[in-house]
């Protein structure tokens, strides 16, 4: 479904530039990328996170070929890519890898690919912690799925998209961006166990409160290096827990007794680290609580204390997302503020009463300009539905 004015704009540019490249008409679909209210870094951890779908999306249009070619433009980047589905292989360019991965996973599934034409081109800021990158890969999967006919249910896609990210583009994520953009449902937040994978869709239209994600501007170049090397340091973890429980299997299943007693006097590095991940899974069980009775304060200082433990145990901010956190914090209209995704960059995630909206941005633009030297970007989150069909 098209949302605003906006999309349609894109959308059909997209289709425009298609049809001047390939001469007939495309299949269309749109996959949006994702905020996060609660539950960072937990997902890898089999733990729960609380994402949903927004408003701003990859738009990816595509047709069959008689032949085996793969023929990819990327509406933003001048250089077109040209593959094939008897070899796919990683590109120099880097871009490609993100939909090539995908064609692979669901070769490797023993589905049948043939050749395609491709265009895609989005809204979704990149390198802003918004999944750009888990969209890209659902929109693949959900066009291949169409075009030829595959039959795979909204989960299976879900899988092999992070399986493409995992092993083709290289970083280690978990599920939850993937979930987040193929599940997503218009004013509703998915609380997702990452463990068994049962989800449920907690209502969002909180009266007068709007998301409004400030954008860094920092790009997050550390990112994959540190995001897979904190994944070690919760699987460390967990087997300094093992040696004496082997029914823990994840940081899921680890009480913060158990990270005193064995990961403390073993390795006071991995222990912060694991800390803030079973704290962090507490905390979101109990803002759980606080949504279903309608307590978005209690909510809201919970992402004060997720922004604190990220930034302190898991240390995953930089001084850009601390900047902005701090000074958000003590205004009455803002209910919660914290970083957002994978961390080193991109934007935090607030929820700011709607009439203040302005008058924070007005306040926030300047001053950190003149701490931090850069540009503040600001976009207002709606959440909408997950991946789709035009
Ligand atoms: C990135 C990853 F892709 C997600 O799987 C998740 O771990 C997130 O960082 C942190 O919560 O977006």
């Amino acid at each position: 479904m098209i949302a605003t004015q906006q999309d349609r704009s894109l959308a059909s540019r997209i289709i425009e530039k298609f049809k001047s490249s390939y001469g007939n008409d495309p299949l269309v679909v749109r996959s949006p990328g994702r905020v996060n209210l609660l539950g960072e870094h937990t997902d890898y951890n089999n733990g729960f996170v609380l994402p949903a779908a927004i408003n701003k999306a990859i738009y990816m249009a595509v047709s069959r070929r008689e032949d085996t070619v793969i023929s990819i433009i990327s509406l933003d980047l001048d250089q077109p890519y040209t593959g094939d589905t008897r070899q796919v292989v990683s590109s120099p360019l880097h871009w490609p890898d993100y939909i090539l991965g995908v064609v692979q996973q669901l070769q490797a599934l023993g589905h049948p690919v043939g050749g395609f034409n491709c265009v895609f081109g989005g809204d979704i800021p990149l390198g802003a912690g918004m999944s750009s990158s888990a969209a890209l890969e659902c929109a693949t999967a959900f066009s291949l799925n169409e075009l030829f006919g595959l039959k795979l249910d909204p989960l299976t896609m879900v899988k092999l998209a992070q399986k493409a990210e995992n092993q083709f583009v290289g970083v280690q994520c978990g599920i939850m961006d993937q979930f987040a953009s193929m599940f997503g449902r218009r004013n509703h937040v998915i609380r997702l166990d990452c463990q068994s994978l049962a989800y449920e869709y907690v209502p969002f239209n909180t009266e007068g409160i709007r998301i409004v994600l400030l954008d860094t501007n920092v790009k997050h170049s550390l990112a994959s290096s540190e995001y897979n090397m904190r994944r070690q340091q919760c699987e460390a973890g967990v087997r300094l827990i093992q040696a004496h429980h082997p029914e823990v299997k994840s940081l899921r299943d680890a009480t913060p007794a158990m990270l005193e007693e064995y990961v403390a006097p073993a390795n006071a590095l991995v222990y912060q680290r694991c800390r803030y991940i079973v704290e962090e899974n507490l905390r979101l069980l109990a803002a759980s609580d606080d949504l279903q009775q309608g307590d978005i304060a209690a909510f809201g200082r919970r992402m004060f204390a997720t922004h604190e433990g990220l930034s302190k145990l898991y240390e995953v901010s930089c001084p850009e997302l601390d900047f902005l956190v701090e000074h958000v914090k003590g205004n009455p209209a803002v209910i919660g503020a914290r970083m957002m995704g994978g961390g080193f960059g991109g934007c935090t995630i607030n929820l700011v009463k709607e009439e203040a909206i302005d008058e924070l941005v007005a306040k926030a633009t300047p001053a950190y300009a003149r701490a931090m030297n850069k540009e503040l970007k600001v976009y207002i989150g709606q959440i909408e539905n997950g991946t789709s069909l035009l």
